[in-house]
């Protein structure tokens, strides 16, 4: 019971500082957001403008209506946009420099086991949400492959880690056996590691072969490298594995997955600003839509978790409920969760209210796909 007490202290006292930090003048490079707790509070208080949209928009979040909607292309960022012709060519463009950048031959065991999971596919929302951020500033999509092969690269590391048995312990993947389970723990462990360390040598490489500004590429490996640590994904884990089995407020749940799973799709994006060439101005833009859209990512997954079969998902469904981890659904209510993501959307969307409708249509596409997906 005290070790209980005690750790859930803990756990709180970490959120309230991130979100007290949030709201300061701090110069880290990491604030998490201040708008998300305006819309916590929207959420809370469940009256007004804002919020009566949310709950409408929610209606079709993750249904059938939203289908449609992004099947049609129409609504904000371009008419007559074919996202799904987008996606496709852009996933499909990372995939193949994913292919050519990942090691063959020896150590041969090791070499295998990284390919097996980064080309076993995955929805390529980092990367692609990586070139279209360099698009939305000017910039060409070839630009971006060095950084979007690294963010997938950071990803599927963080995949292959987290499934093992001293994490989740998952057998499926990407609907395949996950990496250790077909290579041992010690080459899983092995291949996150060398993935993890290639994505910072294929990124300042690439981005020196493409004859990007070498001071765009520091500024996008360090984005990479905080997003990626102890300030990033793996206080994330870390928070989240010690919250198991314990009592989690609203606030340490957002901590978790501001850190654990918004952080890296952020730095996807502004990495990708970066090496397109965005100004500051446009870059702290892109990060605002990317925080909206990390959160709702994991909103939309918590509720996918509890709503859908491990065959629709590729990955073993209900396991945050069976290791007693506090999910949005588990705290808000799966309407409620429903109406937060939402919210996120039209925040993300707002944010894109500045830029060109043209260059905008891909990353408001991307935003609808990630609150309309389906697995
Ligand atoms: C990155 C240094 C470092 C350590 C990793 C294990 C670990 C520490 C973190 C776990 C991070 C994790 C797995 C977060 C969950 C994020 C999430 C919602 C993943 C699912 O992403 P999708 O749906 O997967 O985009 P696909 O397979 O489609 O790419």
């Amino acid at each position: 019971m005290h070790v209980v007490l005690a750790q859930s202290t803990i756990m709180d006292k970490l959120a309230s500082g991130c979100l007290r930090h949030v709201g300061g003048a701090s110069s880290s490079p990491y604030a998490a957001p201040l708008q998300l707790q305006r819309s916590v509070s929207t959420l809370a208080r469940a009256t007004g403008r804002s919020q009566r949209r949310g709950l409408s928009v929610a209606r079709c979040v993750m249904g059938a209506a939203a289908t449609t909607e992004l099947k049609g292309g129409g609504g904000g960022g371009g008419g007559s946009f074919d996202f799904q012709r987008y996606l496709s060519a852009r996933a499909g463009a990372v995939h193949d420099a994913l292919d050519q950048a990942l090691p063959v031959g020896i150590p041969e065991r090791l070499c295998e086991s990284m390919r097996y999971s980064v080309l076993a596919g995955g929805k390529r929302v980092r990367p692609v949400l990586a070139v279209a951020a360099c698009e939305l500033v000017g910039g060409a999509a070839a630009a971006a492959t060095p950084v979007a092969c690294a963010v997938e690269m950071i990803h599927t590391m963080s995949l292959i880690h987290d499934d093992m048995p001293c994490m989740d312990d998952d057998g499926l993947r990407r609907g395949r056996p996950s990496n250790h389970v077909v290579f041992g723990e010690f080459t899983a462990l092995l291949a996150g590691d060398a993935l993890l360390s290639l994505a910072f040598e294929h990124m300042a490489r690439g981005c020196a072969e493409l004859g990007l500004p070498a001071a765009r590429t520091l500024r996008a490996v360090a984005e990479l490298g905080s997003a990626a640590g102890a300030g990033g994904v793996a206080a994330g884990q870390v928070a989240d594995k010690a919250s198991e089995g314990i009592p989690v407020s609203f606030a340490m749940l957002e901590y978790i997955h501001v850190h654990k799973t918004a952080r890296l799709l952020e730095a996807s994006a502004v990495s990708g600003a970066i090496v397109g060439g965005g100004t500051d101005a446009e870059i702290e833009s892109v990060r605002r839509y990317a925080r909206s859209i990390g959160l709702l990512f994991q909103v939309v997954d918590d509720v996918l978790d509890t709503t859908c079969t491990s065959e629709q998902l590729g990955k073993t469904a209900g396991k945050d409920v069976e290791a007693d981890k506090a999910t949005y659904p588990k705290l808000l209510g799966v309407d409620r969760a429903r109406a937060y993501a939402a919210e996120l959307l039209a925040m993300a969307e707002a944010e894109l209210e500045g830029f060109d409708a043209e260059r905008a249509a891909p990353l408001c596409h991307l935003a609808r796909f990630i609150a309309y997906r389906q697995h």
